[in-house]
């Protein structure tokens, strides 16, 4: 038997792993492309011990009277919300349809995630960074906004509400601030 021989089962699996692959890299592709799903690409540190604070890298804007939807100097609607053992905060937020968002989160002790399901919003929320996202939704609803990285006991508890309204009907609350 010379050195060069492969069973033909061999080379049946050799071809089935092969194939396998490639459709599971297509599988990625498709989405990646399609739902426009890429890894998160904003780097920017802060003292997760300090949310609470003005102190500080990230100087305040994690404080609790700060957190909700509200709008930047550029007019554009911001998020901020706090993930911690268990539970997001604020609990519920309102945004409106087909307006562009940004998420801005941060945890306030271990490593969290967030998904929003029929979105394109499925990120990890590591302590110490902040995690940002642009998004912008297409469909009116109440969906969760779940915490998909296990944290605790109380993990499977850990979900807030996202309501999602027509544009024309979205308006901030007192209680937001800009
Ligand atoms: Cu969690």
């Amino acid at each position: 038997m010379d050195n060069h021989y492969i069973d033909p089962l061999e080379k049946k699996w050799i071809v089935m792993v092969a194939v396998f692959l490639l459709a599971s890299w297509s599988i990625i592709l498709y989405y990646a492309i399609v739902d426009d799903i890429h890894p998160p690409s904003n780097v920017e540190v802060i003292d997760s011990a300090r949310l609470h604070l003005d102190t500080g890298v990230g100087g305040g804007e994690f404080r609790e009277d700060k957190l909700g939807v509200h709008r930047n100097k550029e007019g554009n609607l911001v998020v901020t919300m706090v993930a911690a053992r268990y539970g997001f905060y604020p609990q519920t937020i309102t945004v409106p349809t087909k307006t562009p968002i940004t998420f801005r989160m941060a945890s306030f002790d271990v490593l969290h995630g967030v998904h929003i399901p029929f979105s394109n919003m499925n990120t990890m929320i590591v302590p110490g960074y902040i995690t940002e996202i642009h998004t912008e939704f297409q469909k009116t609803g109440k969906y969760p906004l779940l915490c998909d990285e296990f944290c605790g006991v109380g993990h499977a508890a850990m979900y807030g509400m996202i309501n999602i309204v027509p544009k024309k009907d979205f308006h901030l609350d007192k209680g937001d601030h800009s």
